[in-house]
């Protein structure tokens, strides 16, 4: 049948950097010496933090852990084409979204271990904690893009998900709602491969998780989301677009998970050494690292300077975080409602009772103020 074509839709990719560290002169961003050096501190430095807090974890020093390393590109950049003032939205997989906004990750960890000081941030922060549920974040960064909107001051939101989440009615209803009101959002899918055990292969018939955006009016990018620079530059396009009134943009991060799922998994069960064998090859560190070293921006000396200092500064880290005083047990039931149901406020007085009878008074301290989470 000879029918008229109405759409057609032509799914781009960017790559910057090759694996060897040589880039695409034609596609560089313009950044300074500063910039990049501060790309690969970020990505050095939370991948070191990583394998220490997998050991904390294995140590019986912290609850279950999700891993980043892999995916430091994708996660230690895109903050870096913000203002304090956007609005950033992590998944639980975010450790370096987080830790590339400022945070003190000795709050991470708190977090990691369950304590509820963990996700408290000063006021006026503009970050929210990771989302451990799965895409429920997402209809909610629709409505922090427009409440920037409204505010007009040029204001984004920014945020993440998986290629698992991706396949959630959340995904399509943040994008519905964004693309029709034209918000400035930034959607990162971060494309690891895996979710748990589930392949990308087998979780969507499409050919890209980035064509996604143009059901919705969304502009559209897959990136290697293993190059830094190419993560920046798509970032910073659609920051700009978005502040300039031009509407949500998805971008499409292809990456890998390298570890497990969380501390709680093991990957050897369901995938191949092989696959990973040649993800190790496309490492976002050690490309990046060929790519300083040929600017000159980059030598041996300087990475023991940097190796030794992102030591101390998680020694330093680990140990605020431990020696931080036990949180009181009563913050269970706070900050869950705004009035809270009957049942609830029973059992908060029947656990009072039960702490002031063992002579618990000293636990039922004030909470620690939460400022000064900014180094
Ligand atoms: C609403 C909800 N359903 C199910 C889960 C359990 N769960 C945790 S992670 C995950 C898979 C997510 O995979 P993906 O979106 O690819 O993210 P990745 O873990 O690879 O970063 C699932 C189903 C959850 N956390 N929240
Ligand atoms: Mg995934």
């Amino acid at each position: 049948m000879p029918l008229k074509t109405v759409a057609s839709i032509d799914i781009q990719r960017l790559e910057i950097l090759d694996a060897d560290g040589s880039v695409d002169k034609s596609l560089m961003p313009n950044v300074s010496d500063a910039l990049l050096l501060e790309m690969y501190r970020l990505m050095f430095q939370i991948r070191a933090f990583d394998e220490r807090a997998i050991l904390l974890q294995r140590s019986g020093r912290l609850g279950t852990y999700p891993m980043i390393t892999g995916q430091e590109a994708t996660q230690c950049v895109p903050p870096l084409a913000l203002r304090p003032t956007d609005w950033v939205v992590p998944t639980y997989r975010g450790g370096g979204v987080y830790f590339a906004r400022g945070m003190q990750m000795r709050y991470g960890l708190l977090y990691w271990a369950g304590d509820d000081r963990g996700t408290r941030f000063p006021e006026g922060n503009h970050d929210m904690i990771f989302s451990i549920p799965v895409g429920t974040h997402l209809t909610q960064v629709a409505g922090l893009a427009w409440g920037q909107k409204l505010k007009g001051r040029g204001g984004a939101a920014l945020t993440y998900c998986g290629d698992g989440t991706s396949s959630k009615g959340d995904l399509h209803e943040a994008l519905t709602f964004a693309g029709q009101f034209k918000l400035p959002a930034i959607y990162i899918i971060e494309n690891n491969g895996w979710a748990i055990s589930v392949p990308r292969k087998r979780q969507a018939a499409s050919r890209t998780l980035a064509q996604k955006a143009w059901g919705y009016g969304v502009r559209g990018l897959q990136v290697d989301g293993n190059d830094a620079l190419a993560v920046y530059a798509a970032t910073l396009e659609a920051v700009d677009r978005a502040r300039k009134g031009g509407g949500p943009t998805l971008i499409e991060c292809e990456t890998y998970r390298m570890s497990h799922h969380t501390t709680a998994d093991d990957a050897t069960r369901y995938r191949d050494d092989e696959e990973v064998a040649l993800w190790r090859k496309r490492d976002p560190i050690s490309r990046f690292k060929k790519f300083l070293t040929k600017r000159k921006l980059w030598d041996d000396k300087k990475e023991k300077v940097l190796t030794a200092k992102t030591r101390s500064w998680i020694d330093a880290e680990v140990k605020a975080y431990e020696e931080f005083p036990a949180p009181n047990p009563l913050n269970m039931f706070s900050d869950n409602y705004a009035a809270a149901p009957w049942n609830l406020i029973e059992q908060r007085a029947e656990l009072e009772e039960v702490l002031k009878f063992k002579g618990g008074a000293e636990v039922l301290m004030e909470l620690p103020p939460s400022e000064g989470r900014f180094p």
